[in-house]
């Protein structure tokens, strides 16, 4: 039997494409630069068919790949700040500790592949995102465009409070972001009365997951002045840092997140945001999992200022901090 479509042969298509006439190609032309894609396009537009890339070996690409990753790991061995978690809370303090101290060097390690965590999207897979106010002074800062609704705002789709944030953070020239990488232990230093934080333990999130597939699959090492954990609710490795305080006995138990509240929920996170056990501040959903905090559900207002908060409770400690972890 015949197939029901078929496509029309090259003249067939050509006749019912119907070429430009030169003319309507320099109007185009002249209508591209005007909307803004610039001459340089428009002229790549025009003359496709003198087109070609500029030569290249691959191994100039592996090395431009490796040297800096490297010189990345080798810059960032020591660094005065580690973000854990790159989600809407620790993407919100990262911009606003590089924002406000752009003398510091600060390490974002994050399990994905894609940064983002729960902010790609609204509640239950939706595209909008609810945030209440003042959290709407956030994204003034950062320049999220958003809908006044009145006591909240909505940004027309997460990505785009995702997308943007994450841009401006990357951007910045003090902070460097290792993702499908896993915060898998912390390293820590005795006190009188327990541990000070001094850094994390890292490896490849693949071989962080496979720990019981292959043994002795050692990790790497980022030694830190002070460290800020948001690593979520949930997830394979959420609540990774609150979990392993437990583990070490510096947490007697977690509290656990409690039902969904969104009025007292958000209040909580934001006025709880704290360093929980010297040189470890803890704050977003994972802050729920000590406190016993009710989750709010799509509403994502604390996450950017519960980050504002932590980033200014890492300054308040971080002189400290150093002091002790240079000794
Ligand atoms: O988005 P999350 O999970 O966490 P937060 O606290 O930034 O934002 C929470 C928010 O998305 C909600 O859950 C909303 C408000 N819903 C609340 C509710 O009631 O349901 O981001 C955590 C990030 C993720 O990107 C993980 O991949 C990453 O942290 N991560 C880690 N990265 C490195 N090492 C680890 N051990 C690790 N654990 C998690």
């Amino acid at each position: 039997m015949a197939p029901i479509a078929i496509s029309p042969t090259q003249e067939h298509a050509q006749l019912a494409v119907g070429l430009k006439k030169p003319l309507d190609v320099a109007t185009e032309a002249k209508e591209r630069v005007a909307a803004g894609i610039g001459k340089e396009l428009t002229d790549l537009m025009e003359n496709w068919d003198q087109f070609s890339f500029a030569p290249i070996r691959e191994s100039q690409v592996s090395r431009a790949m490796t040297r800096r990753y490297f010189k990345d790991l080798d810059d960032h061995a020591e660094t005065d700040i580690v973000i854990v978690g790159a989600g809407s809370c620790g993407l919100s303090a990262a911009f606003t500790l590089g924002t406000l101290r752009p003398d510091l060097k600060i390490t974002i390690i994050e399990s994905g592949v894609a940064p983002g965590g729960g902010a790609w999207l609204g509640g239950q897979l939706f595209s909008a995102m609810v945030m209440r106010k003042p959290a709407d002074a956030f994204l003034r800062a950062v320049g999220v465009p958003y809908e006044d609704e009145g006591d909240y705002v909505v940004v027309k789709h997460a990505a785009l409070f995702t997308s943007t944030l994450l841009s401006r953070v990357l951007a910045m020239d003090n902070v460097k972001m290792f993702n499908a990488t896993a915060v898998e232990d912390l390293i820590t230093r005795p006190t009188e009365d327990g541990v000070r934080v001094a850094g994390v333990v890292t490896n490849w999130t693949l071989v962080s997951l496979n720990h019981d597939t292959q043994s002795c699959m050692d990790p790497n090492t980022i030694n830190a002045n002070v460290v800020l954990s948001f690593t979520g609710h949930d997830g394979p490795f959420g609540a990774f840092s609150v979990k392993r305080l437990v583990s070490m006995k510096q947490l007697s138990e977690l509290g656990g997140m409690r039902g969904l509240d969104m009025q007292r929920a958000e209040d909580a996170i934001v006025k709880n945001t704290r360093e929980v056990v010297p040189g470890l501040v803890v704050g977003g959903m994972e802050l729920s999992e000590i406190d016993g905090a009710n989750r709010m559900g799509p509403t994502f207002g604390a996450m950017a200022l519960s980050g504002v908060r932590a980033a200014q409770v890492a300054l308040e400690v971080f002189d400290l901090r150093k002091k002790e972890n240079e000794l």
